[in-house]
């Protein structure tokens, strides 16, 4: 009786921790420009379980919805996300494109790593910000 319990709860388990683990995390990319505010884009892509924002976005500009972004190496912090869209950072004009992310609940956090290393929860509203600094 004993291990039929055992060998159930088990099988469980088995059942359940993949679907958890290993489901696709949907999120949506919001594209605004605080500078000349023309109208915000929004897009729909997933990253993998634990998978990071640049893993997504690739994903979405692979996705030909007209998403398309580039990014430069830093070597201590990793991918700087340069242009989205066509539209570049600059630093002559103190421009650069900001990440924010908008939770479910319709809080707005600044997250303080880049897109190399933000790893989205389900529904995150992903904002990537043309602003000035
Ligand atoms: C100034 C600054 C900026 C400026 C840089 C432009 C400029 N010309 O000044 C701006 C406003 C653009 C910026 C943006 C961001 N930043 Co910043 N920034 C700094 C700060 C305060 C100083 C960097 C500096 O001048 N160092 C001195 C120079 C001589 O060294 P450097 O290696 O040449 O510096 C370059 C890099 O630091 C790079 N840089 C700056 N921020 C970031 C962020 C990322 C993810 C990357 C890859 C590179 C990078 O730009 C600097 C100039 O070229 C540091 C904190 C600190 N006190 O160090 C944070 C810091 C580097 N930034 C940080 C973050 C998180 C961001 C943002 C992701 C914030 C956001 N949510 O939007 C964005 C980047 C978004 C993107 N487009 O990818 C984090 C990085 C932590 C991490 N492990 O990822 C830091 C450490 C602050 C923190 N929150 O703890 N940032």
């Amino acid at each position: 009786m004993k291990a039929t319990a055992l060998l159930t709860a088990a099988l469980l388990l088995i059942s359940v921790i993949p679907a958890k683990s290993f489901g696709n995390t949907p999120i949506t990319v919001l594209v605004a420009n605080s500078v000349t505010n023309p109208p915000n884009q929004t897009y729909s892509t997933f990253v993998v379980f634990r998978g990071i924002l640049l893993g997504g976005l690739t994903r979405l500009q692979a996705s030909n919805q007209g998403f398309g972004f580039t990014y430069t190496e830093d070597p201590n912090y990793g991918p700087f996300l340069q242009s989205v869209n066509g539209l570049a950072g600059s630093a002559e004009e103190r421009t650069y494109w900001q990440l924010l992310v908008k939770k479910p609940n319709n809080s707005i956090i600044i997250p303080d790593v880049g897109i190399g290393c933000y790893i989205p929860a389900a529904n995150d509203q992903i904002i990537l910000k043309y602003s000035t600094y």
